[in-house]
């Protein structure tokens, strides 16, 4: 499973205040920090409190002081698609950009810049109306972006289905049908789109985070899940992972095979 590193998101304190001052040493810190654990690509978000009009500014400025700590390639998130072209301008690897709803005018806009900018795409299982409760509605809007993704010539296997996690302690009926989405999802089309999901949604707000959150990756790793947006430095969730890739037989079994994830990944 392909680990987005979570941590570069001004949700955080830290990363927070690091945007507000136009201080690097935060960022800098959790780039190199999250790619030595495994990450394959960072998740950028400049965070709820900086005001819409300052956001393209804001996402450009951390792009480029992530990328003067970590080589690997970013996943752009933000609402503002403005912030995410500014950022894929000045991105040094094909990015990823996240995210765009089964909604026509924002699909019209993201597949053909993403095409432009040789940059995958993440598609949200939700449309106007918000996110559907059962699987079935979420795999229908997931068969919308699909559907788009064709017209617009983008392919599909550049293409994550996010069927959208909520927090357990408030949706807890929401869990087996993300489960259920992940596994539908691989039916629509060949080749697949492939899946995402943000995995720390899952425990918001919760006791013991972490085992929540390493319980549903290894679920959702079974049924079908290709990525996560996720904490890299977890390291019992890292085990998890790569424990849970010898039991599907995605990997060979080996004494060390914890340690050779690890390095594999990094
Ligand atoms: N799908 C997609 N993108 C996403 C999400 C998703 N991007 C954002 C988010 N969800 C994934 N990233 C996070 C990052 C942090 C947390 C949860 C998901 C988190 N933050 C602490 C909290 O809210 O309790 C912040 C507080 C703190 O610790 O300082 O849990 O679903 N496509």
């Amino acid at each position: 499973m392909i680990i987005i590193g979570e941590r570069i998101n001004g949700m955080f304190k830290d990363i927070a205040q690091a945007v507000k001052n136009k201080d690097p040493k935060a960022v800098h810190e959790w780039a190199q920090k999250q790619q030595a654990n495994g990450a394959a690509y960072l998740d950028i978000n400049v965070g709820p409190a900086v005001p819409m009009a300052e956001r393209v500014e804001a996402m450009k400025w951390l792009v480029e002081v992530t990328q003067e700590a970590s080589d690997l390639p970013l996943c752009l998130d933000s609402t503002n698609y403005d912030a995410i072209e500014a950022g894929l301008k000045i991105c040094k690897r094909p990015a990823m950009i996240n995210s765009v709803p089964a909604e026509q005018p924002k699909m019209d806009r993201v597949f053909p810049m993403a095409k432009e900018y040789g940059a995958e795409v993440i598609g949200l299982a939700m449309n106007e109306e918000g996110i559907p409760k059962d699987a079935e509605s979420r795999v229908a809007l997931a068969m919308e972006l699909v559907a788009n993704a064709d017209a617009y010539e983008f392919p599909i296997d550049s293409l994550y289905i996010d069927p959208l996690v909520l927090p357990c302690n408030v949706g807890q009926d929401h869990g087996p049908e993300v489960l259920k989405t992940l596994q539908q999802v691989k039916l629509l089309s060949d080749p697949a789109p492939k899946t995402v999901v943000g995995l720390s949604n899952i425990s918001q707000g919760t006791k013991d985070r972490e085992l929540i959150n390493r319980t549903f990756a290894v679920m959702a790793m079974a049924c079908g899940l290709d990525a996560a947006i996720a904490d890299a430095c977890d390291d019992e969730f890292i085990s998890a992972v790569a424990t849970a890739r010898i039991l599907l037989n995605m990997d060979i079994y080996c004494d060390s095979y914890v340690d050779v994830f690890r390095q594999q990944n990094a």
